[in-house]
């Protein structure tokens, strides 16, 4: 018997409906019903969602909630919230919740209360971090920390830097954040060039301590710090360690003193919320970053209570479904209008994808539907000199997320006004499109007849019905973008539901780092004597060998 959604009563009363919606247009949608705004927005935890600009009517959203409920969704998030093991295979929790559990009740793994150790680390980063911006915290000659460099990849730098460039209104006046994540020497220079040794606190963030990047570029940082300053001693006045392995830390030559611990429970991608922001926790203050996991919690609670039909991540992830398993969608664009936000769209490819990028489900069966799509985007009003002309006039269906503040980190004169009006009106011209006729007429204001209109026109012509959310929110505080990080952690997690994947683990990333592993030794040996791979990896191989040997003869 086949375990698959797609063989549901839900997902083929969805299918049908889509047959009948898909020659429907939101302009139409609009016209019959005033109310729409009203009937398919909602605002919770300092967020509006208006998801009115969508394809769908509120048989969707019913036939959508009906999908979820077959997908056991009430079940799935209270097993979330109990702490049991629903990343099954590798058999931990996924306990992000916790992480940021304000409310401090108790959430159980294996028996145990989490919250006493969360706590512990919260205090640990509150201790240090406040020593390091009082200037009490010293380096080995004495003086304040100026300058955080964060060595981490992936989950343990896309998160932790996206909110501290979010929230760069609320730096502290003194320090400055760099962000080393790739493992070509020119990260890792270009940022040493920019520090002085004597101000510079190292933080290294690695779930597991044996990630090649982060280790490389550590044990490089680690050499620079002690050729400038001349003591081994030194290490311990610049180097703290985020990690769940003591052992491999310690070998490292980190005092486990100077380390802050997570849990396995705890998901790369998931961990800003963790000691793996510490340097956000550094930048902004210890208050700023409770009031970021405030919010996240606020939504965390959210998502556990609201109805369906009222519930942020519910409606998100449902209509994310809607368009990427029944439109077939294949990209999901994510156009953040307030600059704050310019690393959001790079984070949330990481979250999104490296979550849903999955073909099996939960018990291993292949599906026979579209899961992630291919998420992309930057901040709106320079994607509309970019790549908008492609979501207006191109051939692709591009649901897009628009992300609003009302009112901007900085107030220069006119400046917010102009952003606002061009979100508003590319919301509204990728609804609306622009038709034969209102083009005809367009161009005849202008003065434009006969061959040379007619020449004109079908270049001029917009289809429109591209579909988007608008997220609205005051003004991106910490509390705010607690709340809006959580509400797609969230979203993703009813998505999996609903397809019947794991979002929890990554296995894609793990091969990666396996076969680079055994490409390393082929690098260090003559060309040609490896034989383990394919044709085409070999010949490059063979070739890089070769050019590096010419380009070490002419150094020699
Ligand atoms: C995230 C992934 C992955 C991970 C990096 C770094 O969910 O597991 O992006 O964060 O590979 O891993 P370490 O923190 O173990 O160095």
């Amino acid at each position: 018997m086949t375990t698959l959604i797609s063989h549901s009563a839900a997902w083929n009363a969805l299918k049908t409906h889509q047959q009948a919606l898909a020659q429907v247009s939101m302009r139409d949608l609009f016209a019959q019903d005033s109310q729409r705004f009203e009937r398919f927005s909602v605002e919770a935890c300092g967020l509006l969602l208006d998801y009115s600009k969508n394809r769908l009517t509120g048989e969707t959203i019913t036939k959508l909630q009906q999908l979820a409920i077959e997908a056991n969704l009430p079940d799935g998030i209270a097993r979330m919230f109990r702490g049991e093991k629903i990343n099954h295979t590798e058999q931990r929790a996924a306990l992000h919740i916790a992480l940021r559990n304000r409310s401090n009740r108790p959430i159980m793994v294996d028996g145990k209360d989490v919250m006493p150790e969360v706590n512990a680390v919260l205090a640990q980063i509150r201790q240090f971090s406040n020593s390091v911006r009082d200037g009490e915290w010293r380096g080995y000659t004495g003086k304040p920390i100026e300058s955080i460099v964060n060595i981490g990849i992936g989950g343990s730098d896309l998160g932790p830097a996206m909110v501290a460039r979010a929230l760069k209104a609320y730096h502290h006046p003194r320090l400055r954040r760099y962000f080393v994540s790739n493992v070509d020497g020119t990260h890792l220079a270009q940022t040493l060039a920019k520090v002085d040794p004597e101000t510079t606190l190292f933080i290294i963030a690695s779930k597991t301590f044996t990630t090649q990047e982060t280790l490389l570029n550590a044990h490089s940082a680690r050499q620079w710090l002690i050729e400038k300053l001349g003591d081994e001693k030194a290490v311990a006045k610049h180097f703290v360690a985020v990690s769940t392995a003591t052992q491999k830390v310690t070998e490292f030559g980190i005092d486990p003193a100077n380390m802050f611990a997570f849990w396995d429970w705890v998901g790369g991608r998931y961990s800003l919320w963790s000691a793996i922001g510490l340097p956000i926790a550094v930048m902004i203050g210890m208050e700023n970053f409770e009031q970021l996991l405030a919010g996240a919690h606020e939504l965390d609670t959210h998502f556990e209570t609201a109805p369906y039909d009222k519930n942020l991540p519910v409606l998100m992830g449902l209509i994310e479904v809607w368009y990427s398993s029944f439109f077939e969608a294949s990209t999901h664009a994510v156009l953040p209008y307030d600059y704050a936000l310019k690393l959001f769209s790079p984070y949330l490819q990481q979250l999104i994808m490296e979550s849903l990028g999955k073909h099996v489900n939960c018990e291993g069966n292949p599906v026979d539907y579209s899961t992630c799509p291919i998420i992309w985007g930057a901040p709106g009003n320079n994607g509309q000199h970019a790549f908008y002309q492609l979501l207006h006039q191109g051939t692709h269906l591009v649901p897009a997320d628009f992300i609003i503040a009302v009112e901007s980190q900085h107030d220069l004169p006119g400046h917010q006004d102009a952003v606002l009006s061009n979100a508003l009106a590319q919301t509204y011209a990728l609804m609306m499109g622009r038709t034969a006729d209102e083009t005809r007429h367009a161009l005849d204001s202008k003065g434009l007849s006969g061959e040379l209109l007619a020449q004109q026109l079908p270049h001029r012509v917009f289809q429109g019905n591209q579909p988007s959310n608008t997220l609205v929110y005051q003004k991106l505080t910490p509390q705010v973008l607690g709340a809006l990080i959580a509400l797609y952690e969230h979203k993703i997690f009813v998505q999996g539901l609903c397809w019947g994947i794991n979002p929890f683990d990554q296995w894609g990333v793990e091969l990666g780092k396996q076969v680079a592993n055994t490409l390393l030794p082929a690098l260090q040996e003559t060309a040609g004597a490896h034989k383990e791979h394919d044709s085409s990896t070999e010949g490059l191989l063979k070739y890089i060998n070769a050019h590096r040997r010419h380009s070490f003869d002419s150094v020699t």
